[in-house]
């Protein structure tokens, strides 16, 4: 008895805090329908609204928030999406789908296993070993100008050649693969999917081949290597999502050696079960990895060069840390803290913040843009999902100290719901896509501003339109500059539905001219694409 009371009391307490105080108003659904929906909200809404449903880039959705929403309400907002930047889900979801996960964020999240070192090693497959691979390369592929392409919805990477714009293998991964990073010899391709699932691709084969996997975590995002002298292909880095934790492996086998959560006290010192691992970039004049963590703000350096007595240094910035990239000399990090509206800038030589930068709402950058302003100097740019502009962030504060980390000039892009900005230093344009706009002509659109002219209108050009897909209601988004290795030619993905087909139109960054689509029936849902020299090299 006295047992049962003890039990009881405990079961209260924790209901308290996890506000299951709300069960008795959450509108009740069938194991079947649940089961469904959390498998849906795992592939589409867990990413910005997190697995606890407790908020970053979109809104915290448990029972507390969601239940005084009410279905019809919800029903809405997910048919639609919202101004503040929740991209519409009715051409995506079916009505009933749409109804169901209604219903189902009313209720309390469940919570997720851990996964720890015996689960990894468990899940760890070493498919060819290092002395097994070839000691050179065995294709004619100009290795520098492939294109590492995600095929979002086939669980798959098209490796494109971007000379002869064929695709030169395509690779099974994981699940609705996030980025390709690049190891610092430029021979390993590592891969990580929204499921955790990371694999490592030798481009030295023949044809792209997977050599190792592993599986880091049950939800993931993002994959990096080490890049100091000394260091190269040593050691790679993926953050999770969930469990919230990052994992050192080895550089050319991906077998784990250390893992370290990321739980802990956010920037206002309350404790968060769930700080995510959002972008994760190598520092090349030291060994160490900015490693962002969404939930709490906290910034780490982690130095991997003695792994057993880890050295971190934690640095306070702003919450919902997202994606970010260099400055033009590499020692400045800007990261975006997104549903903040900031933009936090971490000066590597000394560990320190240098900044947080205001913007519109919700700066998006992709890994952002650098160029030379005429009036400001050295700029970094990024757009927005949450406005239409793309601002630029002085970054010089050695020759331009009364422009540093101020937003100097704000350009007007085409629409909000942009994602992704880019440049090269051999190219005059700045490039801007907005693939999360409501809009359909918009969301198929990019704009192009001229750098060195910056008074000039800007070009508004529909890409997706050039690729001449059939007609079809569906949005087929154009999504992700990148540039080829010469710089003189611009990718976009024409991301259009699953059973659809898409594309990728390639632009003549001189004229701006359409230099050529590739078109495949196995070319499906393609969104982000890494150029293997570019990304290698951070040049942006
Ligand atoms: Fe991304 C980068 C997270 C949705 C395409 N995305 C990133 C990074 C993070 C992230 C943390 C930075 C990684 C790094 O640099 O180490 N992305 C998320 C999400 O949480 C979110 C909002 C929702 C989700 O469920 O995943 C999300 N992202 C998307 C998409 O829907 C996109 C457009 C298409 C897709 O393939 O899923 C998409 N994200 C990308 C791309 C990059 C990226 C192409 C890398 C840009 C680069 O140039 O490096």
């Amino acid at each position: 008895m006295m047992k049962k009371v003890t039990v009881s009391a405990l079961a209260l307490a924790v209901a308290g805090v996890f506000n299951v105080a709300y069960a008795a108003d959450e509108p009740s659904m069938s194991p079947e329908a649940k089961a469904a929906s959390a498998k849906l909200y795992f592939e589409r809404c867990a990413g910005c609204h997190g697995i606890l449903r407790k908020g970053a880039t979109g809104k915290n959705l448990e029972p507390a928030n969601s239940i005084k929403l009410g279905q019809n309400r919800l029903e809405k907002i997910i048919s639609y999406g919202t101004e503040g930047g929740m991209v519409n889900f009715d051409d995506i979801l079916t009505k009933e789908e749409i109804s169901s996960m209604a219903t189902y964020i009313q209720q309390t999240p469940d919570t997720p296993p851990e996964w720890g070192m015996k689960d990894m090693m468990k899940s760890w497959k070493l498919v060819i070993k290092p002395e097994d691979r070839p000691k050179k390369p065995m294709s004619k592929i100009n290795l520098k100008n492939v294109f590492s392409v995600t095929l979002r919805d086939t669980g798959e990477v098209a490796l494109i050649d971007g000379d002869t714009k064929k695709i030169w293998g395509i690779v099974k991964t994981g699940y609705a693969v996030h980025i390709s990073r690049v190891s610092k010899s430029g021979r390993y391709v590592y891969v990580i999917g929204r499921d955790g699932k990371l694999d490592l691709i030798d481009m030295w084969f023949e044809k792209p081949t997977v050599v190792a996997t592993l599986k880091v975590g049950i939800e993931a995002r993002s994959v990096e290597t080490s890049k100091f002298k000394g260091y190269e292909d040593k050691y790679a880095i993926a953050g999770s999502y969930w469990p919230p934790q990052y994992v050192i492996t080895e550089g050319d086998t991906l077998k784990p050696l250390k893992i370290m959560s990321t739980r802990g006290q956010d920037v206002d010192g309350e404790y968060h079960p769930e700080p995510r691992v959002a972008s994760i970039v190598a520092t090349e004049d030291k060994p160490e990895w900015v490693v962002n963590i969404k939930e709490t703000g906290m910034i780490r350096l982690v130095d991997y060069s003695d792994l057993k007595n880890l050295k971190e240094t934690t640095i306070e910035s702003a919450k919902f840390l997202h994606d970010g990239g260099w400055d033009s000399t590499k020692r400045y990090f800007l990261v975006a803290a997104n549903a903040s509206n900031k933009v936090a800038v971490v000066y590597t030589k000394t560990g320190k913040l240098a900044a947080l930068v205001d913007t519109k709402a919700k700066p998006h950058p992709g890994r952002g843009a650098n160029f030379v302003h005429p009036k400001f100097g050295p700029v970094w740019a990024t757009s927005h999902l949450g406005a239409d502009v793309i601002s630029l962030i002085g970054t010089d504060p050695a020759k331009h100290k009364q422009y540093a980390w101020k937003v100097v000039q704000e350009l007007k892009n085409h629409g909000g719901g942009s994602l992704f900005v880019k440049t090269h230093p051999k190219s005059n344009h700045l490039y801007a896509d907005a693939p999360l706009n409501p809009e359909k002509d918009v969301a198929e659109s990019v704009t192009v501003y001229d750098i060195k002219n910056l008074d000039k209108p800007p070009v508004i050009i529909n890409v997706a339109k050039m690729a001449d897909l059939p007609e079809s209601k569906a949005v087929k988004r154009a999504v992700q500059d990148e540039y080829n290795a010469a710089g003189d030619e611009v990718w976009y993905s024409i991301w259009a539905g699953k059973t659809e087909p898409s594309a990728i139109v390639i632009l003549d960054d001189k004229t701006l001219k359409l230099k050529a689509v590739i078109k495949d029936p196995k070319l499906i849902t393609p969104t982000g694409k890494f150029n293997i020299l570019n990304t290698q090299h951070d040049i942006y």
